[in-house]
């Protein structure tokens, strides 16, 4: 019974401690969390989760973000899942004093998938070396485990920055279901997204990339991770400061960072409107039209209305689907004009086109108040705001596509379920990079605001 030590050592009808269960369900993410306890002698309780239980070391002193301070850990019994969120007085008797705690998150092994992660760290556990990165709020970044020649010790360290990197075991877990429904797996998201890799990256290359991670898959969790901290070395990542900390966003410039990104879970990708050579120029426009409850041929309409529009101010304009159920709208800027000028002329566009069609159009943000009207979503022209790349999968039915779109196909026929990873490769043969374009010269703002 794994439990047994933690259940022999403590008295569970006078103290308050969790009781000495398994954690029942798998999969997801691990968990992390350090306790200070205040017992007999004040010690930060180390804990990651494996095997339904939290692996547990007692360290006498605060850990610490310096890769210098190494930190004396004694491996303590294993301790039941839910300990994780304990925090309380324990009586009398084993372990009696306060307990706090001091931080928690989730931590991986080389941003491997929980499974995998989970793998790597009972091998360490054998060989008596782990290595492991938390994504907490105190502690951030990648932590070693080191066994001395006695049973029990261990040394606690950060790793140094900008030392050497492990290079990440690439591509794992290829016949994960993704698409429980569909049959997809995670080696059908790879494999697309590397057979469309010449069509995708130049619409992600130099681009701030914020990554939502799907793990396992799109009926489980999911979560974002704008800062990556553990990386093999062949990834770029890009640093920005944000509220007084630096976040490193990933750069996808190539194949391998692409399915490296994939291989994370990132079933969606979501770049910057900007490079980061000109991050606060953005290189396109984007109308997002969502209709949450109203009819799909409403937004076709207002697409329509919009292209009609922009044409008659000689301003070109190009259509995707989102792959969710909306469309989008990009008008190429060329990196020229700054986000506020770029947002100021989304929202003229907006303003006109809804003034054509109020019964069916609504530049309401609260969804309450939108009622079933579809939403012009000129507000996204900001720096830091994403929607999906063009021939980004999207974590829906059907493994749907971001697919741009020739007008002609904003029609009464079309469907946005009909654009998907399956198809998606063949339409790209044939018709070229739809998309290409808005990348290319932008539009002259002046003219077309004279014109308008
Ligand atoms: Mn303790």
């Amino acid at each position: 019974m794994k439990l047994s030590k933690y259940k022999s050592k403590r008295n569970l009808k006078v103290s308050k401690e969790p009781k000495a269960v398994l954690k029942k369900k798998k999969g997801g993410v691990l968990a992390f969390v350090i306790q200070e306890h205040h017992a007999r002698s004040l010690h930060y309780d180390l804990r990651l989760e494996a095997e339904g239980v939290l692996k547990s070391w007692a360290v006498p002193k605060e850990p610490s973000m310096d890769a210098s301070v190494k930190r004396l850990a004694i491996q303590v019994e294993d301790h039941p899942y839910s300990y994780k969120d304990f925090k309380g007085v324990i009586p009398s008797g084993y372990g009696a004093g306060k307990v706090y705690i001091w931080d928690k998150g989730t931590y991986d092994v080389e941003g491997l998938d929980a499974e995998e992660s989970e793998k790597k760290i009972l091998a360490g556990l054998k060989k008596g070396s782990l290595h492991f990165t938390l994504y907490g709020k105190k502690l951030k970044g990648i932590f070693h485990l080191i066994r001395l020649k006695s049973k029990n010790q261990w040394l606690l360290m950060k790793k140094k920055e900008g030392g050497e990197n492990k290079s990440a075991s690439f591509l794992t877990n290829l016949e994960k279901i993704y698409w429980p429904k569909e049959k997809i797996t995670k080696g059908d998201l790879l494999r697309y997204y590397s057979s469309v890799a010449r069509y995708i990256l130049p619409h992600l290359k130099d681009r701030p990339e914020s990554l939502r991670r799907y793990p396992e898959g799109i009926k489980g969790i999911t979560f974002f991770q704008k800062n990556l901290a553990d990386h093999p070395a062949f990834i770029k990542t890009y640093p920005m400061k944000s509220g007084g900390k630096t976040v490193n966003y990933l750069l996808i410039d190539n194949e391998e960072s692409l399915l490296y990104a994939a291989n994370l879970g990132c079933i969606e990708l979501h770049p910057f409107f900007s490079r980061v050579k000109s991050l606060n120029k953005p290189d396109y426009i984007i109308l997002d039209l969502d209709p949450k409850k109203a009819p799909f041929s409403n937004v076709v309409e207002i697409a329509k209305e919009i292209h009609k529009l922009l044409e008659a101010i000689k301003v070109p304009s190009y259509p995707k689907t989102s792959g969710g159920t909306g469309l989008h709208i990009a008008i190429p800027l060329g990196a020229k004009y700054s986000y506020e000028e770029a947002k100021r002329f989304a929202e003229l566009i907006a303003m006109k086109v809804h003034e054509k069609l109020p019964k069916i159009s609504t530049l309401e943000r609260s969804i309450a108040k939108r009622g079933k009207k579809v939403y012009i979503d000129y507000h996204q022209n900001n720096l830091g705001q994403t929607i999906a790349a063009p021939y980004s999968v999207r974590a829906r039915p059907y493994a749907t596509v971001s697919t741009p779109l020739l007008w002609k196909e904003v029609n009464g026929k079309l469907k946005i379920q009909n654009y998907t990873i399956k198809n998606v490769l063949a339409r790209l043969k044939k018709l070229g990079d739809l998309y290409a374009k808005v990348l290319g010269k932008g539009i002259d703002l002046k003219k077309a605001l004279k014109r308008l």
